[in-house]
């Protein structure tokens, strides 16, 4: 492969796209495509009670931690600031990442690198690479597909196969619920981990995992437990945290890996919390007594249709795995396909009141979406189905199908999809109340456990439940009467056992903080009515720097 002139001496620049992102504009920033995870496309038909936050784009903090050469990250910049960077240093490299939907960014970029820094070399990596002809379409030197470190390596002549540093990430920032911002306390939110990208389970249309090698493959960072252990060690005592999101596309698939891992936990004591990405099938390879261990607190996971026959459900009963998670106090974040090629207008209502049934904490909603890279895309495209002139600012499964499906239309799979959040809002409740009652279970069954990690881990976790939450649900139970009478009944029925477990702290929380944020999520509601959005503030980040001469 070619490497730079300047090899490791190489200046650079790695970028994330502009914002503003939660507006429409000519660039393909979208209102319903906001910079925020839950909000995006989990809990935003949650009015106040969806959890607002951002993260930071951790694949280009990923590369500039494993390359010597002097290298700065610029994350959510304005047009301006792009700008700014590009004409106060001087850079060899401009990297750009993206994903496909922000294809129209990253050409206004290109043309304002080759504008502002005509010496530049301009990089284009992320899942944006994907797209069929992309060359055509944006003005860059090279285009990266799949894993982007040791291909920055490779071009920079230094060890691919160095081992793999990890950044310190904290996971989510500037996070809001019922329009209170959360202190940003040192150590308070958890550290995002990176142990591989990909998946080996190659689902038809699943991006990730097709972008990093598709079904059988993936690339590991950390191979075993004891490096992950390691790593793990060394962001717990930078970042003071406890708490670990685990960005791994099925962690619990690699079950060698995790059972060393918690073996080294239980060695030195640890009481960490992971969330985690999981398959059905993968969680089933463990007891729950092994996940609590484990410190899981929290798991997304695929409900999609049992008849769709994916493999990674087969075998499961999804619906009572959810339940006893649950009741284990292992959060549930369940994600739902709709618009499955079996989908019609027909079984579509009876298919969604089927995965909201299944009662999780939180419930992502996706359309059914041929993405470029995906043997699904290519599949739609040997049929001749994919929809002509959609623009891919608007290709990502929370709008509207880019595909003719057999017996929906365009426009009816928008009204299924935002009558599938609304629906599972309505009938299970705000997501915050739902993990409260997790939350309360966990508490209730491994409050004496004798393992004295776990006790720690659930007793962190109870202590927000009985000040903050309970005032939480004291909001949530009167604001809830306007939606649902019985809901909020439930939400009561909560409180009140809360208050029964810590019937001090519980009912003084509720009296003196219940009443402010009452006030603040009436007045967040009246905010978002106006059409009030949130955007992300921009970072620059240098590492080896040298300024230029
Ligand atoms: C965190 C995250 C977000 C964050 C955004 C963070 C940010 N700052 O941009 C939030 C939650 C806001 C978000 C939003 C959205 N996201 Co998102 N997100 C993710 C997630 C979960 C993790 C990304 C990550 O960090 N991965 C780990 C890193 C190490 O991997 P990586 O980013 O791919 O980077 C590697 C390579 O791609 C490459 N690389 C990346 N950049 C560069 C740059 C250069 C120069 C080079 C050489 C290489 C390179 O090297 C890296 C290391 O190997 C992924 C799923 C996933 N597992 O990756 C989805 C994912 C990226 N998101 C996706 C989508 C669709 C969206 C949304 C459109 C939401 C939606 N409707 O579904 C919005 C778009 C928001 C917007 N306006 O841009 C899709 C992208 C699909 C596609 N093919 O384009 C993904 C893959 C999820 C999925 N499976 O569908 N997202
Ligand atoms: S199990 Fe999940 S991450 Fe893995 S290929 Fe299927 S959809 Fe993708």
């Amino acid at each position: 492969m070619e490497t730079h002139p300047k090899r490791s001496h190489a200046r650079i620049l790695l970028s994330s796209v502009f914002g503003p992102y939660a507006q429409d504009d000519e660039f393909g920033s979208r209102s319903i495509n906001p910079m925020e995870l839950y909000h995006n496309q989990v809990t935003r038909a949650q009015g106040s009670f969806s959890l607002r936050m951002f993260h930071r784009s951790w694949g280009i903090m990923m590369i500039q931690e494993n390359v010597s050469a002097p290298c700065s990250v610029l994350d959510f910049p304005t047009r301006k600031a792009f700008a700014r960077e590009l004409t106060t240093n001087h850079y060899d490299i401009v990297g750009i990442s993206a994903i496909i939907v922000n294809v129209g960014k990253v050409r206004e970029m290109c043309r304002m690198v080759r504008e502002l820094s005509p010496d530049s070399v301009i990089v284009v990596g992320g899942h944006v690479a994907a797209i069929p002809g992309v060359e055509t379409m944006i003005d860059a030197d090279h285009i990266v597909r799949g894993e982007g470190i040791s291909w920055m390596r490779q071009y920079l002549g230094e060890e691919e196969h160095a081992p793999i540093k990890h950044p310190m990430i904290v996971s989510g920032l500037e996070t809001r619920i019922m329009g209170m911002r959360l202190p940003n306390r040192k150590g308070g939110t958890a550290a995002t981990i990176i142990p591989s990208v990909g998946c080996p389970m190659g689902c038809n249309f699943c991006t990730t995992s097709a972008f990093f090698g598709g079904k059988g493959k993936f690339v590991n960072f950390y191979e075993t437990g004891d490096e992950l252990f390691e790593v793990m060690c060394r962001i717990e005592a930078e970042l003071k945290v406890h708490s670990f999101f685990v960005m791994d596309e099925n962690f619990l698939l690699h079950r060698t890996r995790a059972m060393r891992l918690l073996e080294l936990m239980k060695e030195a004591g640890k009481s960490w919390e992971l969330s985690v990405f999981a398959s059905a099938n993968a969680i089933r390879k463990y007891t729950m007594l092994e996940l609590v261990e484990l410190g899981v607190s929290w798991v997304w996971m695929g409900l999609e249709s049992p008849k769709a026959g994916y493999s990674k459900l087969q075998g499961n009963d999804v619906r009572q795995l959810t339940h006893e998670l649950r009741e284990h106090g292992i959060r549930v974040q369940g994600s739902t396909i709709v618009g499955l090629e079996h989908h019609t207008p027909d079984n579509i209502v009876e298919e969604i009141e089927s995965a909201i049934a299944h009662q999780t904490d939180f419930h992502q909603f996706m359309l059914y979406t041929p993405v470029p890279g995906t043997p699904l895309y290519q599949e739609m495209s040997e049929q001749g189905r994919l929809l002509p002139d959609i623009d891919f600012a608007d290709v990502h499964g929370q709008y509207k199908f880019n595909f003719l499906h057999a017996a929906i239309s365009r426009e009816d799979s928008k009204r299924f999809l935002d009558w599938a959040f609304w629906r599972d809002f309505e009938k299970n409740g705000p997501s915050l109340y739902r993990m409260c009652g997790t939350m309360l279970k966990g508490w209730q069954r491994y409050k004496d456990y004798p393992d004295p990690r776990v006790r720690e881990r659930f007793e962190r976790e109870v202590k927000k439940l009985s000040s903050a939450y309970n005032a939480a649900l004291w909001v949530m139970e009167k604001e809830f009467k306007k939606i649902n009478r019985s809901v909020s009944e439930r939400i009561h029925k909560l409180r009140r056992e809360v208050e029964k477990e810590f019937p001090v702290i519980a009912r003084l929380t509720a009296a003196s903080l219940g009443p402010i944020l009452l006030w603040s999520t009436r007045r967040e509601e009246n905010r978002l009515a106006k059409g009030r959005t949130y955007e992300p503030p921009t970072f620059v980040e240098r590492r080896n720097w040298v300024s230029a001469t």
